[in-house]
């Protein structure tokens, strides 16, 4: 390949002048999923955001975090989406159900909606392994998310204008 050969690269960039973003928060566990929800509220402010442009939401547990995630993004208004829960590993086989429904119906409420949803659910063993992701040895996967959270609201609106059918559908019609 030669030096010169450099395809044009589309990427979304850490501004979230004019984006509107959803949080929904788990409140099982909340001792964990307080301290991502801080972590992803404080990449926000600090990438420059507003509280006006923030919305959090809270559901009982993970399982729950799907359905509101793909209301919110139903209404609209919202850029992103960050699914914040925190699951922990227990004697019964509930735990793998948790997970797997979880991040299988954020994963259906992004394709189906188009809104992009960054998916901060922790599925760890033990407590420890979750405070390590929660802002102590590990950082804070909240914050990690909320970067994600501005990058992927604007990557979405670029390749939203890029798309040859909102192309078409915005040129003069020749009839
Ligand atoms: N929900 C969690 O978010 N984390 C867990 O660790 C957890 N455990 O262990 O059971 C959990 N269960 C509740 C579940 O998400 C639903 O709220 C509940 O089943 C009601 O639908």
């Amino acid at each position: 390949m030669s030096a010169e050969f450099k395809p044009s690269a589309i990427r979304g960039e850490l501004n979230p002048a004019g984006l509107h973003f959803g949080i929904v928060v788990s409140q099982f566990n909340s001792f964990i999923t307080d301290r991502l929800l801080a972590g992803a509220l404080d990449a926000l402010q600090s990438a420059g955001a507003a509280q006006t442009q923030i919305e959090v939401v809270r559901v009982p547990g993970s399982f729950e975090i799907p359905i509101a995630a793909k209301k919110l993004a139903e209404s609209g208004r919202f850029d992103s989406i960050i699914c914040v829960g925190c699951v922990l590993r227990g004697e019964t086989s509930h735990y793998d159900v948790v997970v797997s429904e979880t991040a299988r119906g954020i994963q259906l409420a992004q394709l189906d909606s188009g809104v992009p949803m960054i998916l901060c659910v922790l599925t760890c063993d033990t407590l420890e392994q979750a405070i390590n992701r929660a802002g102590l040895k590990s950082g804070n996967k909240g914050y990690e998310s909320g970067l994600a959270a501005i990058e992927m609201a604007h990557l979405s609106r670029k390749l939203a204008k890029n798309s040859p059918r909102s192309a078409s559908r915005a040129r003069p019609s020749h009839k």
